[in-house]
């Protein structure tokens, strides 16, 4: 065993000898792990890992989050986001407020869009599918990330379409690919208490594995820290291990963490710096057919982000812009960062930024022309939902 891996948890023996091997881990290994105590050697591990397929490089993005409205159905307990359509702070953008966000995160430099939103009682499918062919008319150099499984499922029931059928859909209009957001904890009973009117874990699982059937790559997530047993992630990181080994259609894992403020949950306690990073680091080691591990700083905070990346993350997501769901959970970090502060965070960190596009593309800036000027800022001034609809 290396000189520099110390293993104060004899449990991890056995386990870090695999690690070592290039062997894959069982759900026992990944509960030993989690329960461990011994966190530097599981972040050893995982860094270890890390640096076998990525080396010291870190990779980040510049990218604009766009969520064309809060008005959700669902009422998820988990979630601060989502409102009902008449309620004070709802919102709705019309098309061409979308479009005018666009525009920003162009002059900005962005070359994606991440975009998601509530499950609105009113608009229609189609609505969408304008606002993806018309992002695509006007932007077609951005990569279009757009719509959860959550979303998608959605959709497919309001126009009664086939899941494949609403997924082939999107991509004519000009979905590039999926966010990974939704996925929340697969198991059922964890489902019921936390967002009990969404789709179960089989349907994010089958409608993720139908859009890697149609060409369309996605993301994955799992939101942590909130009711479930350390069981529940480990099984939850299991099935989207065996998911990723039919499809290969997973580009990068996403741990969330839970912010309970303004949520039916706000009672429970958030959690803490220690599990964050452990779970990162169960998660590099646990997913070993994922390529990227993704340290999302505005849940986890720049510094504990940053820390990350010496615990199996090997991509720091990314400028943003402007963010709501974790803004509305009473996050208190900044809504964006730019490209030098990103950089800075890297550097410090002792890795080597790359910037990448969404499928993991080096981005030279150099060879690419310069952004246009930024168009007059977006006021934010809504429209309600009802003047939308066709
Ligand atoms: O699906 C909602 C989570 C997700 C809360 O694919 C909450 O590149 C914490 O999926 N506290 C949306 N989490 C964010 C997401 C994401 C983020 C960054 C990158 C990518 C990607 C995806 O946020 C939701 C849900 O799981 N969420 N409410 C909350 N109170």
């Amino acid at each position: 065993m290396s000189a520099q891996l110390q293993i104060s948890d004899a449990r991890l023996e056995p386990i870090a000898q695999r690690v070592l091997a290039g062997e894959r881990l069982s759900a026992e290994d990944g509960l030993a792990l989690f329960q461990s105590h011994d966190l530097l050697a599981v972040g050893w591990l995982a860094n270890h890992v890390r640096e076998q397929r990525h080396g010291n490089l870190c990779y980040y993005n510049v990218n604009r989050h766009i969520n064309p409205t809060n008005v959700c159905v669902a009422h998820c307990k988990l979630c601060a986001f989502g409102r009902s359509p008449d309620v004070s702070g709802a919102y709705t953008m019309g098309l061409e407020e979308i479009f005018a966000r666009g525009a920003q995160g162009v002059a900005e430099g962005a070359t994606e869009f991440h975009i998601v939103g509530g499950l609105h009682p009113d608009l229609s499918f189609e609505f969408y599918l304008d606002m993806i062919r018309g992002l695509k008319k006007r932007f077609p150099q951005i990569h279009l990330k757009a719509f959860t499984m959550v979303e998608v499922h959605y959709y497919a029931r309001l126009s009664k379409l086939s899941i494949k059928d609403t997924l082939l859909k999107m991509k004519d209009a000009g979905v590039d690919s999926l966010p990974g957001g939704g996925a929340e904890i697969f198991h059922p009973r964890v489902r019921k208490i936390i967002c009990d009117h969404k789709v179960s874990g089989q349907m994010w699982l089958q409608i993720a594995r139908t859009a890697h059937e149609i060409g369309l790559r996605s993301n994955a997530t799992m939101l942590f820290g909130h009711v479930e047993t350390l069981e529940e992630r480990v099984d939850h990181l299991v099935r989207l291990r065996e998911s990723q080994d039919r499809t290969h259609g997973f580009v990068t894992f996403i741990p969330l963490e839970f912010h309970p403020g303004n949520t039916a949950l706000a009672h429970v306690p958030k959690p803490t710096g220690i599990d964050a990073l452990k779970t990162m680091a169960v998660s590099r080691l646990m997913l070993d057919n994922f390529d990227h591990i993704k340290a999302y700083w505005i849940m986890l905070t720049p510094r504990i982000a940053q820390i990350a990346l010496g615990f199996g993350a090997n991509d720091l997501d990314g400028t943003v812009v402007e963010e709501k769901i974790y803004h509305d959970a009473g996050a208190t970090t900044p809504e964006g960062l730019t490209r030098t502060e990103l950089e800075r965070l890297i550097r410090a960190a002792g890795r080597v930024p790359v910037e990448r596009d969404t499928l993991y593309n080096r981005v030279d800036r150099a060879s690419m022309p310069p952004p246009p000027p930024a168009p007059a800022r977006a006021t934010g001034s809504f429209v309600p939902a009802s003047s939308l609809t066709a």
